[in-house]
């Protein structure tokens, strides 16, 4: 079966969820790797991780109450702590204080409101013992780099990436939507990004399993490998978008056109930023909304939940006026 990507676009506006240790921080996704946090201290929010406020119900209402028509999870994010119960690590959400596998009540809340179900699943991993340590890793400045870097094995991280994509993708009913994230040709930013592309996912093996494994999902461009939609980040395009001839992430005017989703922050950071109200406004949102879906793409909007599992009051205020103007006009 072909990737309904005509469903998904029909779609037109979606939820971005971003959950995970960074959440208890309040300060960016990437908090880990901007401050260079190391893995023992990062511990920290393991050690704490007890979101008590979370209810997934709650979650899905608010989303459908926005006119939204899929969610997309952060299973796994950079930092690779694990939102479900993986057979595959320790360092998942089961052996926290919280204790529930919260990806499966995401899964059970979202579809029987009706919304369809995508996972953001991280291909970058600095959490795993065999992940290089790269330019972004949290520990690349270590004095003794290359003695941890010394048994690393990519070919050993590679097989866990598929064998938790697997997991994800036999355990939780149909799923519609995959974004990995990201990959990068190794040709770009070698300096940054030691890997090698396509090479170090075998992007192409778990392209082909994805879709074996959940006939019609459709998978994003992220994979250094040609998706089924563009994924622009933080910036929404001035005119439709075309294919780079090559198919991978980005965009070139001589190519065919393609489908897009624009992924948007409510303020600049992804995971949960307490500190940061630059807040995009309902009406900002709504004008992207309207403009994207004229040049052919969807929005993907982005909320971070506090570390105690809620959406706090501007995202909630946010989503409940895109929902005012989405009633409106359908
Ligand atoms: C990026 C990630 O590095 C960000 O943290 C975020 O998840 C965004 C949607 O994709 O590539």
């Amino acid at each position: 079966r072909p990737p309904d990507i005509a469903g998904l676009m029909h779609d037109r506006l979606g939820l971005f969820i971003h959950f995970g240790l960074y959440s208890l921080a309040g300060r960016h996704e990437w908090v880990q790797s901007f401050e260079r946090i190391h893995p023992e201290s990062y511990r920290r929010y393991f050690d704490r991780f007890d979101p008590d406020l979370f209810d997934a119900a709650d979650w899905a209402r608010q989303c459908k109450q926005a006119g939204m028509r899929y969610a997309v999870l952060t299973t796994k994010h950079h930092e690779g702590f694990c939102l479900w119960d993986s057979a595959y690590t320790d360092y998942k959400i089961t052996n926290t204080p919280f204790g529930r596998d919260l990806v499966a009540e995401f899964v059970t809340a979202f579809r029987s409101a009706g919304i369809k179900i995508g996972f953001y699943h991280s291909l970058l991993d600095w959490h795993h013992p065999d992940f290089v340590i790269d330019g972004h890793h949290p520990l690349r400045d270590s004095p003794d780099l290359a003695e941890l870097n010394a048994g690393r094995d990519m070919a050993r991280y590679r097989a866990y990436l598929h064998d938790q994509a697997r997991e994800l993708l036999t355990g939780y009913g149909k799923i519609d939507y995959l974004f990995y994230d990201f990959s990068y040709p190794a040709r770009q930013q070698p300096h940054i990004f030691n890997n090698k592309g396509a090479e170090d996912w075998d992007s192409a093996a778990l392209m082909a399993m994805t879709r074996e494994l959940q006939p019609g999902i459709v998978i994003n461009d992220r994979l250094d490998l040609p998706g089924d939609l563009v994924t622009p980040e933080q910036y929404q395009p001035s005119e439709p978008m075309r294919r780079r001839p090559g198919g991978t992430q980005g965009q070139d005017s001589s190519g065919e056109l393609v489908a897009w989703e624009a992924c948007q922050t409510i303020n600049g950071s992804w995971g949960y930023f307490r500190d940061n109200t630059e807040f995009k406004s309902p009406e900002l949102l709504v004008r992207m909304l309207v403009d994207g879906v004229s040049k052919g793409g969807n929005l993907l909007f982005n909320v971070g939940p506090t570390g105690r599992g809620t959406f706090d009051p501007t995202s909630a205020q946010t989503l409940a006026g895109l929902g005012a103007w989405m009633r409106l006009h359908e």
